[in-house]
């Protein structure tokens, strides 16, 4: 196998596996749950230390999410200035290191939402982030428990001035007087440093969104300021912030395989289930589901995304339609043998076996590429990924630690029951029909699947940043401070 034939996430990964994050915080401030949510792991392995105890330099990690490093340290408390000392050193040690893979890509400064006119800084937080001005690496004040400020607030708020308004409308009431509080408190921290960023959390269910706000903001930062690749480490470790997943995917599609997808040299030559199997590998590294029983690289998962495709795969798409679940298991009948695994033969031959094994090991030729096989490509990776959006929302906003079948099941079902999918199809067969009176067109196939996914997936991009990319990084600051999100 050459260089070309390795997947893009193999060569990231070696440079940077992991997204290291350093959390600060008093005991009790939400340190441990903002990990839990952000990398949506339920056991963490922490230092044996008593609780409210933590070493520096002990790397925090999960067994259900690999690529994170999390170091958890105590904040600062009046009037002493040990931890200060130790977090100090232990940054410039952390910076001194020559491997992007171990230094600190980010620190996320938690801190519990103060009572309504309490002080939101100590002194020490204060010396911290003066310190932390000089220092290259994105810090995030990342304001915990948010909800028990709207608690607070409800309790403060005189009965006579909601006595007219219903459930609902109280409820809005609330909500914009603690968005006022909250907008109160990132104001007054302004003053200390007024490019500091800030954004606040709540593991309350309402509020669940909060944790893809400090992944947002975080992987900005991180990417402006720190590394691409790390960038791409934060973006894979993280399991709150669909978009990310997403743009990440599409920027490391692009890098390799689904470059020049109608003339590409790293297909020249090899077969289609080749092909199909290397961009499933890189876009399944990249969404980073904790997959104990490896269900997403398994043949049977390969067989439903092929299913999704194969009307693609004829000019016309009512010759290839496998719509009952038996042409499901033919599929993967014919990918096991395909992968040396024994299937018991049918006999006589079976012609849906026959023609997928005639799909499958047709061989992609750049000179000579069919509509067709342009077309299965483009609708594998937004099949693909569509299907990959769906389980995002049925396992990692519900909760789920550990992938099933159902939950696969459940986002394969809703995908191939969708318009969306219907309106795909019918889009890339244009986009290949209109391509074949041009032959000499610009080789945009790639730049096509990347509108379709924008175009179709569940949930449209908060903001259009995959092809706005600004060169000045004071204007991308100010973009962080207008993107400083208050819910
Ligand atoms: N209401 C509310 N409680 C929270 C929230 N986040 C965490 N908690 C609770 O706050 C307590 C402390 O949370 P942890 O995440 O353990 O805090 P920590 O900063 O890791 O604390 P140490 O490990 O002692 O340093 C736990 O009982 C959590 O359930 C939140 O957003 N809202
Ligand atoms: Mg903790």
């Amino acid at each position: 196998m050459d260089d070309y034939d390795e997947p893009i996430t193999d060569e990231v990964f070696r440079e940077c596996p992991k997204f290291r994050v350093l959390l600060l915080g008093k005991t009790g401030a939400g340190k441990t749950s903002l990990i839990k949510r952000a990398f949506n792991v339920n056991n963490i392995q922490e230092s044996n230390l008593e609780p409210g105890v933590c070493n520096i330099s002990d790397e925090i990690v999960s067994e259900e999410n690999s690529h994170f490093i999390a170091h958890d340290s105590q904040g600062f408390e009046p009037g002493e200035s040990k931890n200060f000392e130790i977090v100090k050193a232990f940054i410039a040690q952390r910076q001194a290191q020559p491997a992007l893979k171990d230094q600190l890509h980010a620190i996320w400064h938690c801190i519990p939402v103060p009572h309504a006119g309490g002080r939101i800084f100590e002194t020490g937080d204060e010396n911290f982030h003066k310190f932390m001005v000089s220092i290259r690496i994105p810090v995030i004040v990342v304001f915990t428990q948010y909800d028990r400020l709207y608690n607070q607030i409800a309790l403060k708020t005189d009965r006579a001035q909601v006595a007219e308004m219903n459930d609902a409308q109280i409820e809005q009431f609330l909500d914009n007087k603690t968005k006022e509080m909250f907008k109160g408190f990132v104001k007054d921290l302004r003053e200390i440093n007024p490019k500091l960023r800030c954004t606040p959390v709540s593991n309350v269910d309402r509020y669940c969104e909060t944790y893809s706000e400090v992944i947002s903001m975080t992987s900005n930062l991180v990417r402006d300021h720190v590394a691409k690749t790390a960038w791409y480490a934060a973006a894979v470790s993280q399991r709150a912030d669909v978009d990310l997943k997403i743009e990440a995917s599409i920027e490391l599609g692009m890098k390799r395989y689904w470059r020049k997808l109608s003339t590409s040299n790293h297909f020249d030559g090899m077969t289609l289930r080749f092909c199909f199997e290397q961009i499933q590998r890189e876009v399944i590294d990249v969404w980073n589901f904790n997959d104990v029983d490896k269900i997403l690289t398994s043949n049977g998962f390969m067989a439903m995304i092929l299913r999704l495709v194969y009307d693609l795969s004829t000019p016309s798409p009512s010759n290839a339609v496998l719509g009952s679940s038996q042409e499901l298991d033919k599929i993967k009948d014919v990918l096991d043998a395909l992968t040396g695994n024994p299937v018991a033969e049918s006999t006589p031959p079976d012609p849906v076996k026959i023609g997928l094994l005639n799909w499958l090991s047709g061989v992609y030729q750049k000179k000579t590429l069919s509509p067709s096989t342009l077309c299965t490509l483009m609708g594998f990776i937004v099949d693909l990924t569509m299907t990959l959006e769906r389980l995002f929302w049925n396992a990692f906003r519900k909760g789920v630690h550990s992938l099933t079948m159902h939950e696969v099941q459940t986002a394969y079902g809703e995908y191939y029951r969708s318009d969306e999918r219907a309106r795909v199809h019918q889009e890339i067969r244009n986009y290949a029909a209109s391509r074949g009176h041009k032959p000499k067109g610009p080789d945009d196939a790639e730049i096509e699947v990347k509108r379709l996914i924008g175009t179709y997936r569940l949930v449209e991009s908060r903001q259009p940043q995959w092809d706005v990319v600004s060169s000045n990084l004071e204007e991308r600051e100010a973009d962080c401070w207008a993107n400083c999100r208050i819910i």
